[in-house]
């Protein structure tokens, strides 16, 4: 993989990959320079990662798209520039690790799209989500129209954009932004607790949530029950499952809870 630039840093801590958006001046906003450079990680992600957490230098997750590139940008050139957003946020979405998005501070417009791409987001209490394009005159372009009616549904979203309505921490977790809330300052710790756990998990298991839980939901019930079924199948035949079932079986595994 070629050197990622110094606005994407990487650190690896045990089997957990950080990767940390690295352009705290302009409030970590996404240039296409760093767009690129996650695309490359995502797709490139070290032999041995478990899981990846990603989180902002700085006061702020991000700001969103760079909005100084944005006006000299063309119909044709904003299409294709949209699509290179499209295929970098799914290879977070559907790269090989889940991704736990660590948030503070400003998680708008673009920024809200990336950590829509990750698996979990983990908010400290400063963090504030807003889709400031409507604001801007402009429209969400980094799959925010997919990904977010998912999260809050449609009705959220089409109020946000239509209001610029600012949702704190608190509410963000209350509608489904986020999964955690935490105190400022105890995201990380919080963040690599969940992602040891999540990195212990069987291969299978965790590849089903990723790869085949998204497709199921976008599916028709009856061609989802058939993948459920042929997931969960290949899932117990796997010798890992078999030999966690054995442990739970001798009681030697932990219960539920512990
Ligand atoms: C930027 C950007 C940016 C800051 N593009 N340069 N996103 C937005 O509309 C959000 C715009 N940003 C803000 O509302 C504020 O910057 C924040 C609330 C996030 C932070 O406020 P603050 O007071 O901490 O910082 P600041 O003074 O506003 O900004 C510091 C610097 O960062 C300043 O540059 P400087 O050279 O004058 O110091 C800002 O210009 C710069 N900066 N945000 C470029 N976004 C795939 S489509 C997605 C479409 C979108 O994401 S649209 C939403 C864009």
């Amino acid at each position: 993989m070629p050197p990622l630039p110094d606005t994407l840093q990487i650190k690896i801590q045990d089997n957990i990959l950080l990767v940390k958006l690295n352009r705290p001046n302009k409030r970590n906003a996404l240039n296409d320079e760093l767009i690129l450079a996650i695309e490359q990680l995502f797709a490139n992600i070290p032999a041995g990662v478990g899981c990846a957490i990603l989180y902002g230098e700085g006061g702020h997750f991000s700001a969103g798209l760079d909005l100084s590139a944005l006006t000299e940008r063309d119909a044709v050139q904003g299409l294709h520039h949209s699509r290179m957003w499209h295929r970098a946020l799914d290879r977070v979405q559907f790269g090989t690790v889940p991704v736990i998005a660590l948030l503070h501070g400003a998680c708008v417009g673009g920024g809200l799209e990336l950590a829509s791409a990750c698996h979990i987001r983990v908010a400290e209490s400063s963090t504030f989500y807003a889709l400031p394009e409507g604001q801007r005159g402009i429209f969400v372009g980094g799959g925010a129209s997919v990904r977010v009616p998912k999260l809050i549904g449609l009705a959220r979203m089409t109020d946000m954009m239509l209001t610029g309505r600012v949702y704190p921490a608190n509410e963000g977790l209350a509608i489904g932004l986020s999964q955690y809330v935490v105190e400022e300052g105890n995201g990380m710790k919080h963040a690599l607790e969940l992602a040891g756990k999540v990195a212990s998990n069987a291969g299978m298991t965790n590849y089903a949530l990723m790869h085949i839980l998204p497709r199921i939901v976008d599916s028709a019930q009856d061609q989802g029950l058939m993948m459920e079924s042929l997931t969960a199948a290949i899932a117990q035949n796997t010798p890992e499952a078999k030999a966690r079932l054995e442990e739970f079986l001798a009681h030697r595994a932990k219960k539920v809870g512990e």
